[in-house]
């Protein structure tokens, strides 16, 4: 039977004598035994009486049965005894040991980390629970702690979650028993057991690859300028942290930053930058896991290089006197020298001139193309004379193929004039009035230059002065004129000369009535019909 049930017992009894019966039940298991007194029975009496068995179980227990023996005496108050045994049997029932389950941290932890272990257990019949934690560093037990939990409903989850601070670094198993049971009964099924590793570390900063670029070889692009390159690093955190990678580009740039949400172990960082030059570039990658101490510093010497062409002189000239082979310039001339350049990227292009006499060099920054050239023009003039070296250097400022910075050098060999002017006033003339006379006086000579022509002489009684090397002046008066004719040449010398006209007379009278143009033309026909007959 059922422990914990009101059980209804009856029993028959009668006698002979009609006398009053005495019921005694002793229930077996320790309680007060009772008494029913029936009437007078001489028929049979049927006596009933009730009892309730509640056998002492332990908890965690079960499976079983617990006897006792019911003993029935009847006495009719003469002496008279009978009785009856019975066997009573309660039957327990079985008793189902706990499930349970213990949960550690999935990652590492550090030594001065408290950890939380999860704990939980669930018992059929909702029992006390003794919860036992055993410390184990592989070695042996270290630590035991022992807690209680009251009774619950049946069959339902209670959690006995503890925090635990390690101390130190290693792995350490934690094994979780749960006993619905006391004592010796805490055994088997009704001791269950789970088992959590934790592996206690100091954090551990990040590792990671070499920085590698794509491409590998950066070379610019020069018609845009620049170049994409994309920068690659992978990181890896043993306890999978958020990593932070901060990018510096070596080119002045600001600072770019990558992070991850972390809980992964092996993270690939990529950065996208544009290169606007090419030269070398110190990129680094600082990670870090957020931990103190546990900076990182990765760096890549990037190697950006152009394909950018030099510039070049076309042409550098200046007018110089003299045959091939001795080409000079004088002392005192101002000398137009003119350059040219070309660079295949039209790039502004920078130029100093220094002429090699000691005078402060000229700068130019060319920018403006013509037909793929830029161009400049310098006057200079060099105050003693010798060989100087002109010195044109020249860059577009760029880094690419073979040397940008460029020199182009020439000697200029620069002479005094010594060799003054022979003067040369032309031939004597014969004209006749009215009459323009020409002169020409160029048939001067100079190794240089004649700078000035000046013709002076006394025309009525008043001085005429006239320049150039064919000026011309119109004659009425009818004598012989001496026409002096002084040349000077550019560095001053000089030298004179004489020339005669003579004024003969008047022409025919229809002459002056023809068309000046005539008159014009005839004159140097008359002095060409002179130079023939040798007058002169
Ligand atoms: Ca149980
Ligand atoms: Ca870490
Ligand atoms: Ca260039
Ligand atoms: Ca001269």
């Amino acid at each position: 039977m059922d422990p914990v049930v009101t059980k209804v017992l009856n029993v028959r009894v009668s006698d002979v004598d009609n006398d009053i019966l005495n019921v005694t039940w002793d229930w077996g298991d320790g309680s007060p035994t009772e008494t029913n007194t029936t009437g007078p029975a001489l028929i049979a009496i049927r006596v009933y009486n009730e009892h309730m068995w509640d056998p002492e179980i332990e908890q965690g227990t079960g499976g079983f049965n617990v006897s006792y023996t019911l003993r029935v005496t009847v006495d009719d108050g003469h002496g008279n005894y009978a009785w009856v045994n019975t066997t009573v049997t309660c039957v327990i029932p079985d008793n189902f040991g706990p499930s349970s389950d213990l949960e550690g941290p999935s990652s590492p932890v550090t030594p001065t980390e408290s950890v939380i272990l999860v704990a939980k257990a669930n018992d059929f019949e909702g029992e006390p629970l003794t919860w036992t934690f055993v410390f184990n560093d592989t070695m042996s037990d270290f630590l035991t702690l022992v807690y209680y939990t009251p009774a619950s409903d049946p069959a339902t989850w209670v959690w006995n979650n503890i925090t635990h601070v390690f101390g130190s670094e290693g792995l350490f198993n934690v094994t979780l028993f749960v006993s619905d049971a006391l004592g010796l009964n805490q055994t088997g099924l009704h001791n269950t057991s789970d088992r959590a590793s934790v592996w206690v570390a100091e954090n551990q900063p990040p590792m990671n690859t070499q920085i590698f670029s794509i491409p590998q070889d950066p070379v610019i692009n020069c018609t845009e300028g620049h170049v994409d390159v994309t920068l690659i690093i992978e990181v890896y955190d043993s306890e999978g942290d958020v990593i932070t990678a901060v990018w510096g580009f070596g080119d002045g740039s600001p600072a770019a930053t990558n992070s991850t949400p972390g809980g992964a172990f092996v993270y690939t960082f990529r950065q996208l930058h544009m290169f606007t030059g090419p030269g070398e570039f110190n990129v680094t990658a600082n990670l870090t896991d957020g931990v103190p101490g546990n900076e990182v510093v990765e760096f890549l010497i990037l190697n950006i290089t152009s394909n950018n062409l030099p510039p070049g002189v076309v042409l550098f000239s200046y007018a110089a006197h003299g045959a091939p082979g001795n080409l000079h310039v004088f002392v005192g001339e101002d000398v137009t020298f003119e350059i040219l350049l070309t660079d295949a990227e039209m790039d502004d292009i920078e130029l100093v001139v220094d002429f090699g006499d000691g005078s402060p060099p000229s700068y130019y920054n060319l920018t403006e193309y013509s037909d793929g050239n830029v161009s400049c023009q310098e006057n200079h003039t060099y105050s003693a004379p010798g060989y100087y070296t002109i010195m044109i250097r020249y860059t577009d400022n760029e880094v690419g193929l073979l040397d940008h910075s460029l020199e182009y050098s020439d000697t200029i060999h620069v002479v005094v004039d010594d060799v003054p002017p022979t003067a040369d006033a032309g031939d004597d003339q014969v004209v006749y009035a009215p009459c323009t006379v020409y002169f020409d006086g160029t048939g001067s000579l100079d190794n240089w230059g004649i700078a000035n022509y000046t013709w002076t002489f006394v025309y009525n009684g008043s001085p005429v002065v006239l320049w150039g090397s064919t000026p011309s002046f119109e004659f009425w008066s009818l004598q012989t004129y001496h026409v002096w004719l002084t040349v000077t040449d550019m560095s001053g010398y000089s030298d004179s000369t004489i020339v005669t006209i003579e004024v003969a007379g008047f022409i025919p009278e229809y002459l002056p009535a023809l068309p000046a143009l005539i008159v014009m033309v005839l004159v140097p026909l008359l002095h060409i019909v002179r130079r023939k007959k040798g007058v002169i």
